[in-house]
């Protein structure tokens, strides 16, 4: 693995993360369950205190002063996810409640104007359920066919294998740009070119690539993007769906209700213009205004920075437990980003995962919400240690002496 170089000041960083200063059983927190949800700096947690405390109102609908206020806050902080992703437009980013709500936005509107009976999805081994389960429930209803992209044992797409599965049948490839399970980096730019080559649709889930790695949706030229707030430090039940204007533009509404209709009567109701149309109902107003804070706060430490660091931090902690007897590492992609699956001959994870939480260390283990993949492997889950900008080396070395201790004890 290639040397790296970053700016960044870690121990200044770590200070901006209260719950980073807490201990747990006694101990100080170790936290490495960045996969499932990050923590949230100062910054952050400022802006939502502040917003209940000065500023709260109901937005797109009042004409006094908290509701404008409130509205351009809202609308500037669209602006903010516009830029971090380069979209050409600011209302082409529509707020969701997080990467299965985009997901499901996507299967439910796209999947009523473009799949017909015989049509074809592809997907990949890799998926999380979220991009496996709306799309089975589509093909289910339109009579279409799920495609499978599968992968080698270190955990890469079989591109040629691709390529044979793409026909002019192929109406959507959906894939995950990192594997939550694996850490895989997938070839999305490439995979984008190919299909698109076929005339189908894509859909990327950057759930796991957007709080590590530098996207420009306009770059990749995908058709849809989908990421949570709360995986990038911002708060939960935000995130984001970014669609080209022109596609979004074709498609029908997802959900009825208030800020989604220009005008209403029992015979007849006119949608709203984007990205209204897809945004029915009062929106998580509070969850999109701390999600441009995470991205202010990103921005300042640079998402190249954040990922030359986390690169030097998985090939420290993938040195170091290779080291371990009876380690087997899953997921060992060239391409990789911050995410450190693992499993010990003879134990089984959920055992590893609490001792080491006796000793203040947060993993996660189990199938991580990718059970076909654990099936593609033949395991019933992994131990899976995944790292974000505030971790540090001497943390790794605290895991690992941890990981040694519970290995003595199970073995
Ligand atoms: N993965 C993990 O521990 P939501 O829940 O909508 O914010 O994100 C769903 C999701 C979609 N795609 C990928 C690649 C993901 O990793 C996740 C969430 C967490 O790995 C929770 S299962």
């Amino acid at each position: 693995m290639e040397a790296t170089t970053y700016k960044l000041n870690v121990e200044e960083i770590r200070k901006d993360f209260p719950i980073l200063h807490r201990q747990v059983n006694g101990k100080p927190l170790i936290y490495f369950d960045n996969g499932a949800t990050s923590q949230k700096p100062r910054q952050v947690i400022d802006v939502i205190n502040r917003y209940y405390q000065h500023e709260n109102s109901n937005i797109h609908r009042g004409i006094h002063t908290l509701s404008q206020e409130a509205t351009d806050a809202y609308e500037k902080a669209r602006k903010t996810i516009q830029q971090f992703i380069n979209a050409q437009h600011h209302h082409e980013v529509i707020f969701t409640s997080g990467t299965t709500g985009s997901v499901n936005l996507v299967a439910s509107s796209f999947g009523k104007k473009h799949i017909q009976a015989g049509d074809e999805i592809i997907i990949s081994t890799m998926e999380h359920h979220s991009n496996i389960v709306p799309w089975q429930m589509l093909c289910e209803e339109k009579k279409a066919i799920l495609k499978v992209i599968p992968i080698n044992d270190k955990g890469e797409l079989l591109m040629e294998e691709f390529k044979r599965l793409l026909s002019p049948k192929t109406k959507l490839v959906t894939v995950t740009h990192v594997s939550n399970t694996l850490g895989t980096i997938n070839p999305v730019k490439e995979i984008i070119k190919l299909a698109k080559a076929a005339g189908a649709f894509v859909l990327i889930d950057g759930a796991q690539a957007v709080p590590h790695t530098k996207v420009d949706v306009q770059e990749l030229d995908c058709d849809f993007y989908a990421f949570s707030g709360h995986k990038m430090f911002g708060p939960t039940g935000v995130g984001i769906l970014y669609g080209k204007e022109a596609i979004l533009n074709e498609l029908p509404p997802y959900q009825g209700g208030g800020d989604m209709i220009k005008t209403v009567t029992f015979e007849k109701t006119t949608y709203n213009e984007l990205p209204h149309k897809f945004e029915a109902g009062t929106p998580n107003i509070v969850g999109g205004l701390g999600l441009a804070a995470a991205i202010d706060y990103m921005n300042k430490i640079g998402i190249t920075n954040i990922e030359a660091y986390e690169h030097e931090l998985l090939n420290y902690a993938t040195e170091k437990i290779k080291k371990i007897e009876g380690v087997r590492i899953i997921g060992e992609a060239a391409n990789k980003a911050s995410v450190l699956s693992f499993l010990v001959d003879g134990i089984h994870p959920s055992d590893i995962g609490m001792i080491i939480d006796k000793l203040g260390i947060a993993i996660r283990t189990g199938h991580h919400c990718t059970e076909p993949l654990m099936n593609r492997f033949d395991i019933p889950g992994t131990a899976r240690a995944s790292f974000a900008f505030y971790n540090t080396k001497e943390e790794i070395d605290t895991f690992i002496l941890a990981l040694e201790r519970a290995l003595k004890m199970l073995l």
